[in-house]
């Protein structure tokens, strides 16, 4: 049996759990190919549809989160196979469908096709040792999953110039600074803050944070006014809700809420 090109596991004891997909090219530093993408985007669908869980995590080794799309596999792909195989369109963007929380826990490399599956995540915890970049000027071409749009509108036009035309590293402290990531942790604590914000995820009301991420993603899909409308609507459709109801009558009572996800 050839080996996977990726982990799963289950962790946590509630009634939701935290579903962690380990990406496990470890020689290449995880570079990208399509039949690792293909098995990333079964373990996303297996986990979005089991009650069980609550929130995703998706990590890479020490080293290396992801050093990019796959050099060797792409190095003598025409522009006609390229349309062809819809490379990239056809399975790099699954988890963008994904409707739970996906967290990355990155420590080491997140390159190229590496940073910007990250990006593609709900919020990137990193590790101290941490390190992004979007170098595919220095081998001819550009970022091609999504670097270009989301890197500007995560840290800003310059950040974003800068990183995709030198082809730089960013290191864990910029990228907190710049917007990047959500939080930097020491290295041998990322597992454990990232599972612990995936456990505070997990008890809430399934519902609200469905909807929370769908209306946080809008903002960056389209514009101010689409985004407020768009989330005037969800938050109007709560209050049908028995959790919207459970979780104010706690707050009012001054305990926890129970929520039944109702
Ligand atoms: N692809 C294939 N193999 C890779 C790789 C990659 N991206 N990155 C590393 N490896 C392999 C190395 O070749 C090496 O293999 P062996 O020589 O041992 O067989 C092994 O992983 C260990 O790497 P190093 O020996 O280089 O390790 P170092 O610690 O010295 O350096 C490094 C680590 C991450 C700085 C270095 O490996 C590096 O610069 N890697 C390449 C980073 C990179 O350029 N990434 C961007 C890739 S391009 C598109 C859409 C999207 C994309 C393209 C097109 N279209 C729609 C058309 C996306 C493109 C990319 O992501």
């Amino acid at each position: 049996m050839t080996e996977p090109l990726v982990l799963t596991q289950t962790i946590g004891e509630g009634a939701r759990r935290t579903g962690v997909i380990t990406l496990h090219r470890p020689k290449q530093l995880n570079a990208l190919n399509d039949a690792l993408m293909d098995q990333l985007g079964a373990a996303l669908q297996g986990f979005d549809a089991d009650d069980g869980i609550g929130c995703i995590v998706v990590t890479g080794s020490e080293k290396a989160f992801a050093a990019g799309a796959d050099i060797s596999a792409m190095a003598k792909k025409t522009y006609a196979e390229a349309i062809a195989e819809n490379f990239i369109g056809r399975n790099w963007e699954t988890i963008l469908t994904i409707r739970k929380p996906v967290i990355a826990a990155v420590s080491g490399f997140a390159l190229g096709g590496g940073c910007e599956l990250a990006m593609m995540c709900d919020f990137i915890i990193a590790a101290d040792t941490a390190k992004f970049g979007q170098p595919e000027i220095k081998i001819g071409i550009i970022p091609g999953a999504g670097g270009t749009q989301r890197l500007p509108r995560a840290v800003g036009k310059s950040k974003a110039m800068d990183m995709v035309l030198t082809a730089r590293m960013m290191d864990a402290a910029e990228a907190e600074r710049a917007g990047l990531v959500s939080r930097v942790v020491p290295a041998d604590k990322l597992m454990d803050e990232v599972l612990a914000a995936a456990d505070a995820i997990n008890a809430l009301s399934p519902a609200s944070v469905l909807l929370a991420k769908s209306c946080v993603n809008k903002a960056f899909e389209g514009g101010l006014a689409d985004g407020v409308q768009h989330e005037r609507r969800i938050f109007h459709s709560l209050f049908a809700t028995e959790d919207q109801k459970e979780g104010m009558a706690a707050f009012l009572e001054k305990r926890k809420p129970a929520w039944t996800g109702r």
